[in-house]
């Protein structure tokens, strides 16, 4: 049995998984661990590395967890929910809060406005401090209409042809900025749905301007301390244009709003074998990738888990960011690091664990290469060399480093096998009941 700790000045009477109950579990596991650790590390210092750094590296990785994807996604065709599901953003920070006890690693919360709007700022960032959890970029939605909405969003909001619903979609993204104050948050994270279905429907370029001139009005409200980040996507909802169709698009709008706004890459808003690494390597060239979203896709924006398809991209996708992070003459900021997918087959938390550790494995490989050999190799033109140290890291069986750098946090060794042996799925249904719908994809 999970411990309920019953939280008077909260109205939950939840679940929390006690470290106790996390060291129970890892003392099973405790064995095996040590001996693929033991050589692990072997292998690397003899290859050079400094495994306690890369263990301090991977331990800092923190990823947020967005508020939207705590329950089961759907399709547009259906949406089979699971049980025990949260049905309220304390709900959903409960759930934050269990992800994070487990693997350490799932410090942050990034809400999506209007579906998890904080009643009570101050209760709700109780809770959270409670779980040791923090606010990580809000969200606007001008995608959908809102019941009682007396406009629509249907031909677009920034970018809609009247100024009317541009202003209402402008104050939108103001109130977002202000439940984020509250909350601590420090980016405004905006994805439009704005474009059109059809040739001839859209002046793409009056469209752009009309975006332009909405966004400078929420950058204009913008905290000092705050970043704006403005993601893209080819296509979905509209099939014929998109107005911020790709990382260009939104970098030419970042460019022009200031400093303070960035472009935003989700892995899933790409055509299909898009260049996303270089993509990435060209934006933080140039200090402007603002922040990720994760996930993994066969054919569109299939929001997989992360590294489910394909994980070689995504480690030169790390391979890119480690080598803009580190590089000393780079002037991009940390970026924000959030996962945005949806489960329709498997439970929300389990399928959460696995991006976690998915992005955690690619990172550390990425912190295998050396830099300087690999440059070393591209000056000489070295193509075999260039693959073999990238593959190399790639290769490398690092999830016993992950796992030890999860146990010295205090987090589960195996944190997906945790999650079922302590039941937490059957513990939230008999909390929450077996049909419970929570807001989100
Ligand atoms: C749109 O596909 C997106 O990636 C944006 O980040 C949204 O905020 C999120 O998914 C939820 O719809
Ligand atoms: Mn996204």
């Amino acid at each position: 049995m999970l411990t309920a700790v019953w939280q008077p000045h909260l109205y939950a009477k939840s679940m929390r998984i006690a470290r106790e109950q996390i060291h129970d579990q890892n003392r099973r596991n405790e064995a095996g661990h040590r001996e693929a650790l033991n050589f692990l590390t072997g292998r690397l210092k003899k290859d050079g590395h400094d495994t306690e750094r890369l263990l301090k590296s991977i331990a800092d990785f923190q990823l947020a967890i967005p508020s939207w994807a705590l329950g089961t996604g759907g399709t547009r065709f259906a949406r089979f929910t699971g049980g025990g599901e949260p049905r309220s953003l304390e709900e959903k920070i409960m759930d934050v809060g269990l992800l994070h006890a487990l693997n350490r690693s799932s410090g942050s919360i990034s809400l999506h406005i209007p579906w998890d709007i904080p009643g009570n700022a101050t209760e709700v960032m109780a809770l959270a401090g409670e779980l040791d959890l923090e606010f990580d970029a809000v969200n606007s939605n001008t995608f959908q209409d809102q019941a009682n909405q007396d406009y629509s969003y249907k031909f677009g909001s920034l970018s809609h042809t009247e100024k009317s619903v541009r202003q209402k979609a402008i104050q939108h993204n103001i109130d977002v900025i202000n439940y984020g104050k509250a909350l601590g948050s420090k980016a405004l994270t905006v994805w439009l749905a704005d474009g059109s279905c059809f040739p001839g429907q859209s002046n793409f370029a009056k469209a752009f301007q009309r975006t332009l001139s909405s966004l400078n009005e929420i950058y204009s409200e913008l905290p000092d301390d705050w970043k704006m980040f403005v993601e893209y996507k080819p296509y979905e909802p509209n099939f014929y244009s998109t107005v911020i169709q790709d990382w260009g698009t939104s970098f030419l709008l970042a460019g022009k709003l200031g400093a303070k706004a960035f472009t935003l890459v989700d892995l899933g808003h790409h055509l299909p074998n898009t260049n996303i690494e270089q993509i990435v390597a060209t934006l933080m060239m140039e200090g402007k990738l603002g922040g990720f979203h994760f996930n993994d896709s066969k054919y569109g924006d299939d929001d997989l888990t992360v590294g489910s398809i394909k994980p070689y991209q995504l480690f030169l996708i790390f391979n890119e960011l480690v080598y803009g992070m580190n590089n000393p003459a780079s002037t991009n900021p940390p970026p924000a690091w959030m996962i945005d997918a949806s489960h329709n087959v498997k439970d929300p938390l389990e399928d959460l664990l696995q991006s976690v550790e998915a992005i955690k494995l690619a990172y550390a490989q990425a912190l295998l290469v050396d830099h300087e050999e690999l440059e070393a190799a591209r000056d000489n033109n070295d193509a075999v060399l260039a693959q073999e140290i990238l593959q190399q890291a790639f290769r490398t069986d690092l999830r016993p480093l992950i796992a030890e750098a999860r146990l010295i946090a205090g987090g589960a060794l195996d944190p997906v096998s945790a999650f079922r042996s302590l039941n937490v799925r059957k513990h939230l249904i008999g909390e929450r009941g077996f049909k419970t719908v929570s807001t989100g994809l």
